[in-house]
């Protein structure tokens, strides 16, 4: 396997610092840990500090103290730093690709979309700048305005996986600064390399000193020193439900503003009438692209059973044909999972489904040749999947799709909805009463008609419902309101005083 040489190589791995108050430094223990490739664990990408709950302190006083100056400056100037960020990544595109797929595992051309996701949002953002709307409406009063405006919050505390290294730290750290907020990021441990670039463009781009703090690390030592912080007011962060629940008690204590964005299972529901061949290439996409480990991967099939049959000999004769590999190597479909846990984590599931469905395809790790130096899994597909079984309900995060026959729409609506998540959901018909239904009904923030369960564009919602998430959405307008608060001004010009819901009365 070639092994890149930039940025880094075996031999000469990155060594990543923090970030805080604007400049490069040690942690106050000077540990580090390493960061892998996922495709090759030979290859050390780089090793970074492992930050302390003191290190944190003082990256949120950093944040602090740089707060008063960034909130005081236009909106609009705010933007305009935004928007150099985003020419930069543009222009560092395929560095961030390469370094992304070399640390995170995700094949290149998706790498590029990830660090694309990230482009998007920047430029979005630095656009809110000049809108971050609020209201102007009449008084009930004669001679008085009204009118209400958003504000920052404070420092925004942002922990990020490792799913999407650049998009995601992106779609929250955007929103939080344009309106005003400063930042202490916490990114995951499996992709601190990622995020070092990141900053490194942030900070070129000319955030002042300490609007941006990175700081790597355990979530133990940095994400709960931030997340118990009195001085972090809003928290945003993305990664399972059990730990969103657990962040959500810790912040709730503070009554923090929380946005969390957690756990998917999401479904594709194929009808008796759809394009088999159009619905197997978005089922094999969104199932086994960044090899299932995406909120929004697809790892239900719900399939009206007169055509379950034809629907699995297609996707099982496309899933033989998906080439592992490391994700810089040509011809390769799908990359590794992240890390050695997660490989034991899918076995376990591919244990639990063996006694629930009927295995099709896969069901192993991959270790033929130079796989073994990885975390190679096979796409699986389990048929015969029913809707509460446990591979049909809990999130595996991997290349495992479980394929549940119904008996016609009204079943499959049922059996889409029978989950505890609601991120994604699809669609694949070609009877659009069909679906206008499911766009109603089905119980998800995002709904694909004829495509995968994968591909949310950046300046729309993101989000999902029941345990996917607390109500707030990423991405789009959506995003600002999470970091800012509203403010609501009267201004009376009357001269006089005038009690409103009293002076109003009718004569
Ligand atoms: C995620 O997996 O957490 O819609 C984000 C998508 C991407 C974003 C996924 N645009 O699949």
């Amino acid at each position: 396997m070639a092994v890149p040489v930039a940025p880094g190589t075996a031999a000469d791995p990155a060594n990543g610092n923090l970030f805080i108050a604007g400049a490069w430094v040690d942690g106050v223990t000077g540990e580090t840990f390493e960061s892998l490739n996922p495709a090759d664990r030979r290859d050390v990408v780089g090793r970074f500090q492992a930050g302390t709950a003191a290190d944190t302190g003082m990256a949120i006083k950093a944040a602090e103290a740089a707060f008063p100056a960034w909130r005081s400056m236009p909106a609009p100037k705010r933007g305009e730093i935004m928007y150099r960020f985003a020419e930069l990544m543009a222009r560092h595109k395929e560095r961030l690709s390469q370094a992304m797929t070399r640390e995170m595992g995700k094949v290149i051309a998706e790498a590029r979309g990830d660090v694309q996701e990230g482009i998007d949002i920047a430029y979005l953002m630095a656009g809110e700048g000049r809108r971050m709307f609020g209201d102007t409406v009449p008084s009930e009063l004669p001679d008085k305005w009204a009118m209400s405006i958003r504000q920052p919050i404070g420092v925004a505390g942002i922990i990020t996986p490792w799913n999407f290294p650049i998009a995601i730290p992106c779609w929250k750290m955007m929103p939080a600064l344009v309106t005003g907020n400063t930042v202490v990021f916490k990114p995951s441990s499996d992709t601190p390399h990622c995020a070092t670039l990141l900053v490194e463009l942030m900070a070129e781009a000319g955030f002042p000193p300490g609007t941006i703090n990175l700081v790597t690390g355990s979530g133990e030592a940095v994400g709960d020193t931030i997340v118990d912080s009195p001085d972090v007011p809003v928290i945003s962060f993305t990664s399972s439900s059990a730990t969103g629940k657990r962040i959500a008690e810790r912040a709730g204590r503070r009554l923090k503003r929380l946005s969390l964005e957690l756990g998917g299972k999401n479904g594709v529901v194929v009808l008796r009438d759809a394009d088999l061949d159009l619905a197997t290439d978005g089922i094999l996409w969104s199932a086994f692209g960044t090899t299932g480990q995406r909120c929004t991967a697809c790892s239900r099939v719900i399939v009206e059973q007169a055509v379950a049959e034809p629907l699995l000999e297609r996707l099982e004769a496309r899933a033989k044909t998906l080439k592992l590999g490391y994700g810089l190597d040509p011809g390769v479909d799908v990359g590794p999972l992240i890390n050695p846990a997660a490989v034991d984590k899918v076995g376990r599931y591919v244990g639990i489904g063996r006694a629930e469905g009927d295995l099709v395809i896969g069901g192993s790790a991959a270790t033929a040749g130079d796989l073994a130096h990885g975390n190679f899994f096979n796409p699986t597909i389990f048929s015969g999947v029913k809707p509460m079984d446990r591979i049909g309900q809990e999130e595996i995060f991997g290349p495992v799709l479980s394929v549940i026959p119904v008996a016609d729409f009204d079943a499959a609506v049922t059996a889409l909805n029978q989950t505890r998540y609601g991120l994604s959901a699809s669609i694949f018909t070609r009877d659009v009463n069909a679906a206008f239904r499911a766009m109603r009904d089905f119980e998800a923030g995002i709904v694909y008609v004829n495509a995968g369960t994968t591909g949310a564009e950046t300046h729309l919602p993101f989000g999902g419902w029941k345990e996917t998430g607390n109500g707030h959405r990423e991405a789009g307008h959506a995003a600002i309101e999470s970091y800012t608060e509203w403010k609501s001004i009267y201004v009376d010009f009357s001269g006089h005083l005038q009690r409103a819901q009293i002076d109003n009365q009718p004569d």
